[in-house]
């Protein structure tokens, strides 16, 4: 009885602790990102916006590969996509990534899942600008897996992204 009061306990305490209980905090600067649809952690009607800070809060990390849009090896470096979508409390199996440009494309949850995938805030320290392609860059790790070097992986390769929707 008593061991069974100690896991319903424990359960509880861990529950409540999980980053889905947490709040998420309000962007103070300019918005890049915003994540919309099955989320379950908003800072807005619906939605979880996110400014660089916060982007730059979370784990992330760099990849320095060479890539069709820049001239040699860069660095990229940002935070993960999952952990993006789990700061959003994200459930779904797609993700569809929308440009400035209103280019998307939709990326399987199952590539978050399998590669650290980040959204690049900076290129060789810097963060990135529109014209660089920026604010924010969904770069696969070309230097963990050379396959992931497609034309496939390309399409799914947003910059310029505004807003991620979950489904
Ligand atoms: N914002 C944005 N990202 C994008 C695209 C786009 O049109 N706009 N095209 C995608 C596609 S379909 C491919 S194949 C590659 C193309 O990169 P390239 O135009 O430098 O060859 O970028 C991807 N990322
Ligand atoms: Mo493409």
């Amino acid at each position: 009885m008593i061991r069974v009061l100690v896991v319903a306990l424990a359960l509880v305490l861990g529950l409540s602790s999980a980053p889905q209980a947490e709040p998420l905090a309000q962007p103070q600067g300019p918005v890049l990102v915003t994540l919309a649809g099955a989320i379950g952690r908003t800072n807005v009607e619906g939605e979880a916006r996110f400014d660089l800070e916060m982007l730059e809060a979370l784990p992330g990390r760099s990849t320095t590969a060479a890539t069709p849009w820049y001239e040699g090896a860069r660095t990229f470096s940002g935070p993960l996509l999952s952990a993006l979508l789990e700061a959003a409390g994200a459930e779904g199996r797609t993700l569809r990534v929308t440009a400035l440009n209103d280019y998307a494309a939709e990326i399987p949850m199952a590539d978050v899942q399998a590669h650290p995938v980040i959204l690049a805030t900076r290129i060789d320290g810097k963060p990135l600008s529109i014209r660089d392609k920026g604010p924010a860059f969904v770069i696969y790790p070309f230097d963990l897996d050379p396959q992931l070097y497609n034309e496939m992986i390309f399409g799914r390769s947003v910059w310029q992204v505004v807003r991620i929707e979950v489904f």
